[in-house]
């Protein structure tokens, strides 16, 4: 949530043809959806149109919210057949980034493995398996920073 400094994720906008005044004046909303509990987790500052965070993410738990925003006028509408204000609906979807949040995790508890006494060295033994629940395009960039620091030392 601080990461954002104040700044919204994302800003919705919508504009209204008709005269400057509340014909014109648009407020933002969150559209509180009972099939989804998605809204819960953000904001629309009904000016701004930005959205903001109201808690704490977990990709590994849920990496994307989709929920509606809507955007009224500020006066009774004028369409025939209608009641309240003109209003326009767009559906937002947020996508949670990932961190490394996650250390590695073996699969088993305990592996076994046996060797001969005169067993050539490097010879196969056991194959050892971890994983890591963070996103993989992650984890294959720190191996290529971490290769391309060696091929640099190996240039010297
Ligand atoms: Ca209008
Ligand atoms: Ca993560």
């Amino acid at each position: 949530m601080e990461k954002f400094g104040g700044k919204p994720i994302t800003i919705v906008k919508a504009e209204d043809s008709d005269a400057p005044g509340p014909q014109s004046e648009i407020r933002y909303a969150i559209v509180q959806d009972s099939s989804t509990n998605a809204w819960k987790y953000f904001r629309v500052d009904e000016i701004t149109g930005g959205i903001y965070p109201l808690d704490k993410f977990d990709r590994e738990a849920q990496d994307s919210f989709i929920f509606d925003v809507e955007a009224m006028d500020s006066m009774q509408s004028s369409l025939p057949g209608a009641t309240g204000t003109n209003k326009d609906i767009v559906k937002v979807q947020i996508f949670i980034g990932d961190i490394n949040d996650n250390p590695p995790y073996f699969t088993e508890k305990r592996y076994e493995g046996r060797v001969k006494e005169n067993a050539e060295i490097y010879t196969d033994i056991i194959t050892v398996k971890a994983q890591d629940l963070d996103r993989r395009k992650l984890n294959l960039n720190l191996i290529k920073i971490a290769k391309s620091k060696l091929s640099k030392l190996n240039l010297k």
